[in-house]
């Protein structure tokens, strides 16, 4: 049918030509064809719209031809399951990716509008809680820039992470309607949609050749529509794919219903199948058990897996060869579904037998473990998997019987093992669990920081790593630098760029190039003028958004990330009143100004997370208006940290704050965004801090606290707060000047839930840190004064993180675990305009 047709009409026109005039001109068609607006009435929405478009018209081709290019060539794919993927605002980067920013940013002007003004306008897709997503996002970053096949699956949520406001001090959390204006970046295929399965029961039949087969026989069926965003690649012409589904009734209207005239009834079960993909589940590291987020992680693992069937089929591919055409990563537990559901494909959809299909299975999937913390291991209990997917639970109770009988003849006596290997809890309630099916079901397996890998052998999968050593790796986290250097800090880009060029947009590793530039006075006040201007930005956001004066000369001290008792926002806030209490007691002290920056979101049920909110800002309250602190100190709780505001956060910082009880956090993504824009890390050895501080060497850093192994230990002989608070008078007057109701309008009442936590149980040992804490600050304080040295730290630390590119995490993946080669696009029509 399109066999006349050329693929694309012309080579240059409106649609694809980069010229300023040409940029102008496709802005203005778009405004009018698209926003159907006269530039009089429109909105800086519609402006922001017009350039969307405007630029998507420009990597089309790219990803036609990328998407054309893997349908014909059948490349190994890596395929990256993930719950969630915290994208950010995709304009700037892709203007970025194209390499279009400049230009885009002088045809916008010479329209007489702010290229700033309208990326601000964009609503970030906020489909991720933390660093699990945004690390999900920078990968498929790096995939596409590293030119390797791949597709990212996920879950289209209506509403992504909540948004929050303050409400006398406390969060409040607002829907996140995030598609309210529509999303110019999904191009939605309801011409692939797929049916996914629920409830029901199974039945037995004997099929035509005499085999003993088994059918599901589903409750109710849900279709999934994708929705596909191209991911680029940076300066590349690879234009991978990020899949979302979105869950609807498989028709609009159930009839049989209908014609009864339950028109009302028939209308429920639609919104009932659309509730799948309604809302991301806001919790970070803890799991609810609720079978609305079963059903979440069931529905977009079904579609991903048919998914890549269809396209395996289409290509010729025989669903032998299977495990060679995909690598799945598993993005956590939360896609660990996916093993049993290939099984069920093969087994019971194509006909494949028993070790056949484990066979493919098995060479098939890779799981990364993100964390060690007992409340985020994923169980399902039986009855509920049960009732959802009845031939899944069956199919999980085969796996973990075969899996056991290995167990058994490998370690033949040790019947204990066999209790806590087991898929299937059996302590109490029975209940699946996930990390275990993920290990039996995987080819890999990967903690993300070197020391959380080691922690993960040594204690939550000990037993799976005395079962399958060879599995085990280590990948380090990374992050991207075109988001989190080139597009949140023009300056500090335009600085190194003008220095070392700009392969190091590519070749993080380049920076090192800086560490010459150290000793020049003037490249160092060049650095140190960037720094200063930035914080200035930053003030002024802060002046508008929350009408507090803060001090660019100050110490910008900040700490953002999800708010959690692991994290230790706490003991942040303990130090500010250290320093408080010792300015009421000698209001002539001499300290380095400090302005400390909060920003993060509390899980709406957790109730802890949010009294350390409310207990932040009740400490701004005070401090921000006591006539003896003055300029000295300053408390901001930044509103609604999301990535687009983290992108204007992570270059205004000085001293980056990393203070998780040791062993707690997997590895930490912020800890190198912050350090990658020249701040200085306040940090225990935890997750990537350990090897941050190798790179940029012990002297550039700030350490405190116990070790790991320390606090294992300190657990272990009997820890006892009580001992900290009377044997600290400075701990002791900070603890009970809380107690005192003081920052609380003297209500006594208020934080004793906190403060009882941290005297009865303290478990992230808060009290035993302060200490070491307290006096590192201190150092801190010294070093701010000399403000060269400081700058000069403040460049070693930029100049040595190119290990943390996700770049470079994505070869390492690459290498030790997907063994997918690269394949370069043509895009011939393109290479013209494109240079
Ligand atoms: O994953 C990040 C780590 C970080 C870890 C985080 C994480 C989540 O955001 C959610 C669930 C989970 O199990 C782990 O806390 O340390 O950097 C990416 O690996």
């Amino acid at each position: 049918m399109t066999g006349i047709l050329p693929n694309k009409p012309r080579i240059e026109d409106d649609r694809t030509g980069i010229d300023i005039d040409t940029l102008k001109r496709a802005f203005l068609d778009n405004l009018f064809y698209i926003q159907a607006k006269f530039p009089k009435v429109s909105t800086k929405n519609d402006y922001y719209m017009a350039l969307a478009y405007t630029v998507r018209d420009r990597l089309l081709n790219r990803w036609l031809h990328t998407n054309q290019t893997y349908l014909e060539r059948a490349p190994r794919i890596v395929a990256y399951l993930s719950a969630e993927f915290l994208m950010g605002p995709h304009l700037g980067n892709n203007l970025i990716d194209l390499g279009l920013y400049e230009p885009v940013k002088q045809a916008i002007a010479e329209l007489g509008l702010d290229l700033n003004e309208l990326l601000e306008q964009e609503e970030e897709p906020g489909l991720g809680n933390g660093g699990l997503g945004r690390l999900a996002a920078c990968y498929i970053d790096s995939l596409a820039t590293l030119e390797i096949p791949s597709v990212a699956y996920g879950i289209r949520y209506e509403y992504g992470i909540f948004d929050q406001e303050i409400k006398d001090g406390w969060q409040v959390e607002v829907t996140d309607r995030w598609l309210r204006y529509g999303n110019p970046w999904e191009v939605v295929r309801p011409e692939s949609e797929l049916m996914v399965k629920f409830g029901g029961h199974t039945e037995t039949f004997i099929d035509e050749y005499g085999v003993y087969r088994v059918q599901w026989v589903p409750y109710k069926v849900v279709k999934g529509v994708p929705y596909d965003t191209p991911i680029l690649g940076f300066k590349t012409n690879t234009a991978n794919t990020l899949r979302l589904w979105k869950a609807e009734a498989p028709e609009s209207f159930d009839f049989a219903v209908f014609n009864q005239g339950d028109y009302f009834g028939a209308v429920h079960q639609k919104s009932e199948s659309e509730n799948i993909t309604k809302v991301l589940y806001p919790n970070d590291e803890t799991y609810q058990g609720k079978q609305l987020r079963l059903e979440q992680q069931y529905f977009f693992v079904s579609c991903s897996l048919q998914d890549m069937i269809r396209l395996a089929k289409m290509q010729g591919v025989a669903l032998e060869r299977f495990h060679e055409h995909f690598a799945i990563q598993l993005n956590d537990t939360h896609p660990t579904i996916a093993i049993a559901e290939l099984m069920r494909l093969l087994l019971d959809e194509h006909g494949f037998d028993w070790d056949r299909a484990w066979d493919i299975t098995t060479k098939t999937f890779a799981y990364t473990n993100h964390t060690l913390l007992p409340e985020a291991l994923e169980r399902w209990s039986v009855a509920m998997l049960g009732g959802l997917l009845p031939r899944h639970l069956e199919l999980i109770y085969e796996i973990n019987s075969r899996f056991l009988d290995e167990v058994r003849i490998k370690f033949f006596e040790d019947p204990d093992r066999i209790a806590r290997m087991s898929i299937i809890d059996e302590s109490g309630e029975r209940y699946v669990r996930m990390a275990h099916l993920a290990c039996v079901g995987s080819y890999a397996i990967n903690g993300v920081a070197e020391l959380h890998s080691r922690l993960l052998k040594q204690t939550v999968l000990h037993d799976f790593y005395e079962m399958y050593p060879e599995k085990f790796v280590n990948v380090t986290n990374g992050v991207t630098p075109r988001r989190f250097i080139a597009l949140s800090n023009p300056r500090l880009t335009s600085l190194i760029t003008s220095k070392i060029g700009d392969g190091w947009l590519k070749n993080l590793g380049e920076l090192r190039k800086l560490e010459s530039l150290v000793d020049d006075a003037g490249f160092r006040n060049d650095f140190y003028q960037v720094k200063q201007a930035v914080k200035q930005d930053l003030a002024d956001y802060v002046r508008a958004n929350h009408g507090v004066e803060i001090n660019p000369e100050s110490i910008y001290d900040i700490q953002a990330k999800r708010i959690h008792e692991y994290k230790r926002q706490h003991l942040n806030a303990l130090y500010i009143i250290t320093l408080y209490n010792r300015l009421k007691a000698n209001p002539s002290l001499d300290i380095a100004p400090r302005t400390f920056l909060f920003g993060g979101k509390a899980a709406p049920g957790y109730y802890m997370a949010k009294l350390i909110v409310k207990l932040i800002n009740s400490i701004a309250d005070v401090t921000n208006s006591d006539p003896d602190v003055g300029d000295r100190i300053k408390v901001v709780f930044l509103t609604d940290y999301n990535v687009k505001f983290a992108q204007r956060v992570y270059p205004a910082a000085n001293l980056s704050e990393q203070i998780s009880t040791a062993g707690k956090e997997a590895s930490g993504t912020g800890n190198m965004k912050f350090s990658m824009n020249g701040a200085l890390t306040i940090g225990t050895l935890d997750g990537a801090n350990v090897e941050i501080r190798e790179a940029v060497g012990a002297e550039n850093f700030f350490l405190f606290g116990m070790t790991a192994e320390e606090v294992l230990a300190k657990k272990a002989e009997g820890y006892n707060p009580w001992d900290y608070y009377h044997g600290n008078d400075e701990l002791k007057g900070v603890l009970d000047r809380i107690a005192s109701g003081f920052f609380s309008h003297g209500d006594t009442e208020l934080f004793k839930p906190l403060l009882d936590s941290l005297l009865y149980q303290d478990i992230f040992m808060v009290l035993a840190d302060y200490q070491s804490y307290v006096e590192c600050q201190e150092r801190v304080d010294g070093a701010f004064r000399d403000r060269d040295n400081w700058t000069r730290m403040s460049i070693l630390n930029a100049a040595r993180m190119g290990h943390f590119s996700s770049d470079r995490s994505i070869r390492d993946y690459l290498s030790q675990i997907w063994k997918a080669p690269a394949v370069k696009i043509d895009v011939p029509e393109y290479s013209q305009s494109n240079g």
